[in-house]
């Protein structure tokens, strides 16, 4: 049992606004504290306030990107779904999904896939690929955010407590998709601004929100598309999409990176017929990539 002071004193993260959070108390008031620049602190957070400042309990779930000039940038934490949002229009970039997957994973959140726009011709098309393509990976959901429908499974597979938040190329229904499925999303953006004493038209980084049947969605007004995640070379392979079952038998070497090497289990599935050369080809792309990373990051 919590006394009645930790519940004034210990919360969450439900907004940021770089120079100050809004917190909502166990006790179930919201407030504004002031934090320093770059504090670390993330929507999310679990917090507890004292004389000294706030301080946040160590997170699990914490969602990172790369931007264009490849700093790192953490979106939230405890997140435990990352819904990935696709549409026939706007398509996702080529690797996109293998690299939010790999996003995902690395940082111990489960994916889910969501096809939008299920009013569009060829989304049962597109549903039915993700599924034949991904659907080891995580559920895959066809939703329509303008008409509603496939809206219900989502909802209650969020309202097993899981905390979420959705991504995808700019244009694929994100912001639709959340209005829909917590209506009163605008509302509680107003309670903060009014408990924070911040206007309307402070930008926030990100907001945590709770929906009518339960769970939790994290807002992200910024955020589109990421760069290539936060990730070793050597942990690609393991949590690339398509790849669980071929690595189940051991590589010839223990550091193979399953581009070229003798006895490796994912080319020997290549040549099998079991994991496309287009999927390994998109692999190779990443790996090169992160590989350019560390290239960078030791400054030669
Ligand atoms: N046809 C169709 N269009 C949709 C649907 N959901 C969203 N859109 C449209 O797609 C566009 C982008 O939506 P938005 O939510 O802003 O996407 P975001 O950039 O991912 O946040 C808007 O014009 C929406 O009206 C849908 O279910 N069907
Ligand atoms: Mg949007």
């Amino acid at each position: 049992m919590s006394s009645e002071s930790d519940r004034s004193t210990r919360g969450t993260i439900v907004a940021h606004y770089g120079i100050a959070v809004a917190v909502r108390f166990d006790d179930g008031t919201q407030r504004r504290v002031d934090v320093r620049r770059n504090s670390g602190h993330l929507v999310g957070d679990r917090v507890e306030l004292d004389p000294r400042g706030l301080t946040s309990q160590p997170a699990t779930g914490v969602l990172s990107r790369r931007d264009k000039h490849g700093r790192i940038h953490s979106i939230a934490s405890n997140l435990d779904v990352l819904g990935v949002v696709l549409a026939v229009r706007p398509q996702a970039p080529i690797g996109f999904l293998d690299r939010a997957i790999v996003a995902a994973r690395s940082a111990g959140i489960d994916p889910i896939l969501i096809v939008n726009k299920a009013d569009l011709a060829e989304s049962s098309q597109l549903f039915e690929q993700t599924v034949a393509d991904y659907g080891r990976c995580g559920r895959v959901f066809l939703v329509g955010a303008r008409s509603g429908d496939g809206l219900d499974p989502l909802r209650e597979f969020f309202s097993q407590e899981h905390r979420g938040v959705f991504i995808g190329t700019s244009g694929v229904g994100k912001s639709s998709l959340l209005n829909a499925i917590c209506p009163d999303i605008d509302l509680q953006v107003g309670e903060l601004n009014a408990a924070t004493g911040l206007g309307r038209h402070v930008t926030t980084t990100a907001t945590l929100h709770r929906l009518p049947d339960g769970g939790e969605l994290v807002d992200t007004p910024g955020f589109r598309d990421f760069g290539p995640v936060e990730v070793s070379p050597g942990d690609l392979a393991r949590h690339f999409p398509g790849f669980e079952q071929a690595l189940e038998e051991p590589c010839r070497f223990n550091d193979c990176s399953h581009r070229s090497e003798p006895g490796c289990s994912v080319l020997q599935a290549v040549g099998d017929g079991l994991i496309a050369e287009s999927k390994h080809a998109a692999y190779c792309q990443l790996l090169a990539e992160l590989d350019e990373i560390e290239r960078e990051n030791r400054g030669y």
